[in-house]
């Protein structure tokens, strides 16, 4: 962008200040809590979106990434009671469901033969499991798919079920890395904050757990993602200190892959009163994400829980990644009000959607490397 154009946007003095330092000085400049704030509330969406895309285009050219995975979903059943949650049964309660391990095996046994490179596993933290079942189910996952990635269980499941074998987070996660779990997704962040996280899901992990969660894996090479919960009672204060706990903690670790920021969705919960936010207000925390994170390679727009128009803006403000093809295997937005009741897409559709965006699309695997297919 020229200083003409940032002049006709008629920014205040700390904004063009600010976005002045983030497009022309030669060492990369990283954004001060202060400074996050003051772009959220006083910067034009489009400028939010030119800086954004710029950073984006420094760390992945004209790239965007997609896989193809599914999701396994084993139970709903959950010991816990997020308020925010329009997904989790008490056992035997009417739409509560349960997959045993031979199940499971059988879900992922059905996909042999199709070109998935990724099972996401993630569900309730069911109150009879232990580490030796989440282990089994991980076995029983990749003999039935040897090839795949599995990506599994939220630090808010890996916290309850290793604490509950009395071991170290570090000795509990080796067991699940021997069992072949290699990458860990990025639920249960939720929000930091401990006075707000106290209000929407009181029962969970705490931020240091949370976080200490994550760190281990990193000491043990298993590369994780990272989420937010926004767009509920937090305020933007909340917002920038959760991404600032990320971001210290990836100067330390390097372990992070993936940042993916995620909408508050308000059907059958108990906040839904509180309504949703807006769209411009997805894609300014899109790109606070992108210029935040600046050692956060990868921020994705998850189209599930965004939309299929939402997610084709996002990256115009800096997302790099959509996810996958999940082929309708997941549950948690279409049950919170997502516009996708059965969210499946093809390669077809995902490729089509970051062309017309204006970007190049790149089939990934798990830990971003293309993948390369001869036909
Ligand atoms: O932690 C639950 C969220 C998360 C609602 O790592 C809700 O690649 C909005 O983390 N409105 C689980 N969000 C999903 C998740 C995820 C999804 C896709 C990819 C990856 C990845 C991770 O879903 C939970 C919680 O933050 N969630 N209910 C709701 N009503
Ligand atoms: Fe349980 Fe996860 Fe729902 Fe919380 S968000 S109630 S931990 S399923």
């Amino acid at each position: 962008m020229t200083d003409q154009l940032l002049h006709q946007l008629n920014l205040s003095p700390a904004v063009e200040q600010i976005a002045d330092a983030l497009l022309h000085t030669d060492i990369p400049h990283r954004l001060t809590d202060a400074e996050a704030l003051t772009l959220m509330r006083e910067a034009p969406i489009s400028l939010l979106g030119t800086l954004a895309v710029a950073r984006k285009r420094q760390v992945s050219g004209d790239n965007v990434y997609y896989n193809r995975n599914i999701h396994i979903e084993p139970t709903n059943i959950c010991v816990f009671k997020c308020r925010f949650c329009s997904y989790r049964r008490g056992a035997g309660e009417p739409d509560a469901w349960y997959h045993d391990l031979d199940a499971v095996e059988r879900l992922a046994a059905e996909r042999q033969g199709e070109p998935i490179t990724e099972v996401h596993i993630v569900g309730g933290v069911h109150p009879n499991h232990d580490l030796d079942y989440y282990c089994e189910m991980i076995r029983r996952v990749k003999r039935a798919l040897p090839h795949v990635v599995v990506k599994a269980y939220t630090a808010v499941e890996l916290h309850y079920i290793i604490r509950k074998a009395g071991l170290s987070l570090e000795e509990g996660l080796r067991k699940l890395q021997e069992a072949g779990m290699e990458a860990i997704p990025g639920g249960g962040a939720e929000i930091f904050d401990p006075t707000i996280r106290q209000q929407i899901c009181p029962e969970k992990p705490n931020a240091e757990e949370w976080l200490a969660t994550h760190e281990a894996a990193h000491r043990l090479g298993i590369s994780t993602n990272c989420t937010i919960l926004y767009g509920h009672i937090e305020q933007y204060e909340h917002r920038i200190d959760h991404l600032h706990r990320l971001r210290e903690l990836q100067d330390r670790t390097h372990g992070f892959d993936a940042f993916i920021p995620l909408k508050y969705r308000n059907l059958h919960n108990s906040m839904s009163a509180i309504g949703e936010v807006s769209l411009p207000e997805d894609m300014k925390m899109m790109a606070l994400s992108r210029l935040y994170l600046d050692n956060i390679p990868h921020i994705k727009a998850y189209w599930p829980m965004l939309g299929i128009g939402a997610t084709e803006l996002a990256l115009s403000f800096g997302a790099d990644d959509i996810d996958g093809t999940i082929d309708d295997t997941t549950k948690i937005y279409s049950m919170a009000g997502a516009e996708e009741q059965r969210p499946r897409l093809t390669t077809e559709r995902m490729e089509q959607l970051v062309r017309s965006a204006g970007f190049v699309p790149v089939e990934r695997d798990t830990f971003y490397r293309p993948v390369v297919r001869n036909n």
